[in-house]
């Protein structure tokens, strides 16, 4: 069935310009671009966005690591597209996930890790709600 997904590119993506190999891979499984922007996000969308984490201790190194730079922000569509899409970004620590995902072959640690995925069709439709109104 077809859906739809909300991806970001985290600062560093665009800093260490990896958008054309990123888009790529999407593109390559078949998947769409439908929306795409690059915005830099406010603390006040971060703590909306991450809101499910603002206690936890790493989160004052994720809202530094998110207000580097620019972002990009998309929708991509297509069969099963949030599921296939986290399956081609990996697990969230890029020393577990497998190389050939975009954390695997890309990411850092598990802060500095590229790519933010909607994780269900119901988080797909808020975030690209809250990004794109
Ligand atoms: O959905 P996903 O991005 O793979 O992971 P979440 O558990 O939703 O965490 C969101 C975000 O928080 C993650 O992409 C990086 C950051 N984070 C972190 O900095 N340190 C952790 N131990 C866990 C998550
Ligand atoms: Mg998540």
């Amino acid at each position: 069935m077809s859906e739809q997904t909300l991806v970001i590119i985290k600062p560093d993506g665009l800093a260490r310009r990896l958008i054309g190999r990123i888009i790529q891979r999407f593109e390559d499984k078949q998947l769409q671009i439908s929306q795409i922007k690059k915005t830099t996000l406010t603390k006040a969308q971060l703590y909306e966005h991450y809101k499910h984490l603002i206690e936890q201790s790493f989160f004052p190194r994720l809202l530094d690591y998110m207000l580097e730079g620019p972002v990009i922000l998309m929708v991509i569509e297509g069969e099963n597209a949030v599921l296939q899409t986290r399956k081609i970004v990996g697990v969230t620590d890029p020393m577990e996930a497998e190389m050939g995902s975009l954390r695997g072959d890309y990411g850092i640690n598990k802060t500095r890790n590229l790519i933010h995925a909607s994780d269900s069709v119901a988080s797909a439709d808020e975030e690209i709600a809250r990004f794109f109104g």
